[in-house]
């Protein structure tokens, strides 16, 4: 424990985590129902995800129009985007303006982790405890832990005898790293890994990447947002744009294509896959045929595009082929977008490695050895994701009704009421927790919805006198059980992901978000709301 402060206040709510999910909350709760309201964040600053992940080339996949805080028009219509997707360093300036204007800070306490919250039956209230000696109670535990921020930085031979430096994408240093002259190797080809490496490849002597699993990516033609379409037909018709994309399915305001891959011939697939590459983006997915996220052998056609393209662009057939993802179907891991990725492999200075047929042994004090080859490196960069959607929780000894640990509730896998509440943690909310549609949407319009529920539901309970709140355990069974099923009838079941929790050795492999999608989710929401708060046991 960190020597400081112990005191002991008493708040209404104690929120965990100053990122887009507990500046919201607490802007909410504070302005809106006038509650006292105490964030504690690890950082030294706002942010979340995005004052942690600083590796070169990190940016949202949502377009920044439509990756922000709806709550103030006047914010909607001030705040100007310069790019197309949302670049970290814009991201932070604009959740720092957030701070500012609605002077957020004074309710944050930075630099100071939570190591334990528990429910006290006989007060009803929470005891929250940190690392710098504060012991707090709140009547409402609300956690904005982020569902991808524990990095996972894996178990491998020889680590601590690297004499490099070597960083993780997602814990990256703040005053950044010098690339230049240094033999780099990165392991991992999620979206951190393809953002970094052609950033980092510009910059680095050489760049060894080490890759398990090839990737389907699409070109995002990422660049400066356009003015006109911003200014014409955004701002005057955020309320419009906004609304469509709270009842979509990923929370983008697009129009999903009705077209079948399979009712069109060959060209006409081809002529809508190319228009998708060209203009760029998700919309290669969305726009082009609608049974490609649903029927394998639809999905297969556009696999075999893009195994083309990377034909196509990559000049050395060897490396081509290394990089075509053969093993699952498009869209059953995270969907990708980069900028000039393949093209990177074109470059004197780029490698490629093929740890899945030659894996890693052992880190040694100078590189990485392969069941086949040595490398000579100066730094290595572990893009290797996250412990993701339950990691965050479980550094936090966090415990409910009878002294039950959310570890041991959650050792088969997350268990929840629509991913906003636990049975047997009274007055503990979540904010996009697992089980709801987060991390398969566009965050912001995900954490928005949660922040509104949240907040009505405790005006509800003051309203009604109601002193505690917590999900029937048998409404969590249902929702588990209609959570997995939804998911069995999706590809992502046929890939190794995080979602799945496949990326960390002994991780219960159960699908985590809910993949029903945004629009639907919100009017199960509502539903409940109107049959007052069905599924939660409510007690005076
Ligand atoms: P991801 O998407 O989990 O990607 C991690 C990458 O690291 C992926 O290529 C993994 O290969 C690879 N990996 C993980 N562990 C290892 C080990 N032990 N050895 C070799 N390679 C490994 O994380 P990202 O940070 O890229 O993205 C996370 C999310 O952040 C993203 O989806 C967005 O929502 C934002 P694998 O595919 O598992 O074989």
């Amino acid at each position: 424990m960190k020597s400081g402060r112990t005191t002991t206040q008493e708040f209404d709510a104690v929120v965990i985590g100053a990122g887009f999910g507990g500046l919201g909350m607490l802007r909410k709760l504070r302005d809106e129902l006038g509650m006292s309201v105490r964030i504690y964040e690890t950082g030294d600053g706002v942010g979340g995800t995005w004052h942690w992940n600083r590796y070169p080339g990190a940016r949202c996949d949502s377009e920044s129009y439509i990756y922000c805080f709806t709550f103030s028009k006047e914010l909607l219509q001030d705040w100007n985007w310069s790019g197309k997707y949302p670049e970290q360093p814009e991201i932070l300036s604009y959740l720092n303006h957030v701070a500012d204007r609605f002077d957020l800070r004074r309710n944050i306490q930075f630099d100071t982790k939570v190591v334990s919250s528990r429910y006290v039956e006989e007060t009803n209230r929470w005891e929250v405890e940190t690392d710098t000696g504060d012991r707090v109670t709140a009547k409402f535990f609300i956690t904005w832990i982020g569902c991808i921020s524990t990095s996972n930085v894996p178990t491998m031979n020889g680590l601590e005898s690297f004499e490099g430096e070597w960083h993780h994408t997602g814990d990256w240093p703040h005053d950044g790293v010098d690339f230049a002259g240094k033999r780099v190797g990165i392991i991992g080809t999620g979206s951190s890994g393809i953002q970094a490496i052609p950033v980092i490849a510009e910059q680095a002597r050489s760049l060894t990447v080490f890759q398990r699993t090839p990737q389907y990516t699409i070109p995002a033609r990422h660049g400066t947002i356009d003015r006109k379409f911003l200014e014409e037909e955004v701002k005057p018709n955020y309320e419009k744009i906004l609304e469509k994309a709270r009842w979509s399915k990923s929370g983008n305001a697009v129009n999903f294509s009705e077209r079948l891959a399979l009712n069109a011939t060959a060209e006409e697939r081809k002529e809508a896959y190319e228009a998708g590459w060209t203009e760029g983006g998700h919309k290669f997915l969305w726009g082009s045929f609608k049974d490609i996220g649903k029927d394998r052998r639809a999905n297969d056609t556009a696999a075999e595009f893009i195994r083309a393209k990377i034909r196509e662009i990559v000049k050395d057939p060897e490396t081509a082929e290394k990089l075509l993802p053969t093993d699952h179907p498009l869209g059953s891991k995270r969907a990708l977008i980069d900028t000039d990725y393949f093209e990177t492999y074109n470059r004197e200075n780029v490698e490629l490695v093929d740890i899945r047929h030659s894996p890693i042994q052992t880190i040694t004090p100078s590189g990485i050895r392969t069941e086949d080859s040595e490398f000579e490196l100066d730094m290595i960069v572990f893009a290797t994701g996250f412990d993701a959607m339950t990691g965050s929780f479980f550094k936090i000894d966090i415990r409910g009704r009878n002294n039950l640990s959310l570890k041991d509730k959650w050792s088969e896998g997350p268990k929840t009421y629509l991913g906003l509440q636990v049975a047997g943690f009274p007055n503990m909310f979540m904010i996009t927790g697992p089980g709801s549609p987060s991390v398969l949407s566009n965050m912001t319009v995900s954490i928005e919805q949660h922040q509104e529920f949240i907040s009505d539901f405790l005006d509800y309970m003051r309203a009604n006198d109601i002193e505690v709140a917590e999900a029937d355990p048998n409404s969590e069974i249902e929702w588990v059980s209609h959570v997995n099923k939804v998911a069995e009838s999706t590809m992502y079941m046929l890939a190794d992901s995080w979602y799945l929790g496949a990326n960390i050795p002994g991780k219960p492999r159960v699908f985590m978000p809910y993949a029903g999608g945004v629009g639907t989710y919100r009017e199960k929401c509502n539903e409940i709301v109107d049959k007052g708060y069905e599924g939660f046991i409510l007690r005076a």
